[in-house]
């Protein structure tokens, strides 16, 4: 990437419904194919058209630049949705977080976890031990920002996606988000399931877990999802949020592709 680097993200709502997101970082001479790639895909979403689309583009200041590895990968074979959850509950569960945090937490994603009982714009905050919300607006949540991988990295990565048959946007960007929100203070784990319509995966992430996949987490055609990142009780939220939303931070190394698992549920 050449420097100087700059930030590059888009946001594109209806009214207040989230539609799409993106986030890169580049080199000024790839901002304009960028910005036109992310038009495209703010236009072209599952989610309908939007009515307004936001592009930001700041340069980041590089002697704060944060490198960092992607989380180790695996999937987890599920037959439903009942069982991705339950599989999904087992891993927040070994990741220490409390079993009521973690149903409470679920139930808001699949409910709608913004106060329209839609999806949130960004992620909520949950209190892993007694599972209380703690983000400071419940329809705007957290929006993890300013984080990309290195071009090196990124290559790797598409090709042993592609030997796994998984390398796709979804996955790609998911790994990278969570990378570094494993790496913000105060995070203990991370639970996902997309809100786009025709994905049905999701993901749990922890550092003692790495990135566990689970491909069913909701009925296709649901548009509700998000993103729940369970706090060690205490954490400061506010330094939590300028970690997230302003901390750049560089992915260049990639984690080890895992072998697929089956976890026994709950009981
Ligand atoms: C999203 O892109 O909406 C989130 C996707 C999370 C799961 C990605 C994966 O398949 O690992
Ligand atoms: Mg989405």
């Amino acid at each position: 990437m050449k420097e100087p680097l700059f930030s590059i993200r888009m946001r594109a709502a209806r009214g207040d419904r989230h539609i799409s997101g993106a986030e890169r970082l580049a080199g000024a001479d790839c901002l304009d194919g960028l910005a036109a790639g992310m038009v495209k895909r703010a236009l072209g979403h599952p989610k309908g058209l939007p009515d307004s689309i936001s592009l930001t583009i700041e340069e980041i200041d590089l002697s704060r630049l944060m490198r960092i590895g992607l989380p180790d990968i695996r999937t987890v074979g599920v037959d439903s949705v009942a069982q991705g959850r339950n599989a999904a509950l087992a891993g927040l569960l070994r990741a220490g977080i409390s079993e009521q945090a973690a149903r409470s937490a679920m139930q808001a994603l699949a409910g709608g976890a913004a106060p329209n009982g839609e999806s949130m714009r960004g992620a909520m905050l949950v209190d892993a031990l007694d599972g209380r919300r703690l983000e400071f607006d419940a329809a705007r949540g957290v929006r993890v920002s300013r984080m990309d991988l290195e071009e090196r990295a990124a290559a790797v990565l598409a090709r042993e996606l592609q030997a796994i048959g998984l390398n796709n946007t979804h996955v790609q960007e998911a790994l990278v988000l969570a990378a570094k929100v494993l790496h913000a203070p105060g995070v203990l784990a991370e639970l996902c399931w997309s809100d786009d319509p025709d994905y049905t995966a999701g993901y749990v992430a922890a550092p003692c877990l790495g990135y566990v996949r689970f491909p069913l987490l909701k009925p296709r055609g649901e548009d509700r999802g998000g993103r729940a990142f369970f706090l060690a009780p205490g954490t400061d939220v506010t330094g939590l949020y300028r970690f997230l939303e302003k901390q750049a931070v560089l992915v260049d190394r990639v984690g080890r592709m895992l072998p697929d698992e089956r976890w026994r549920a709950c009981p």
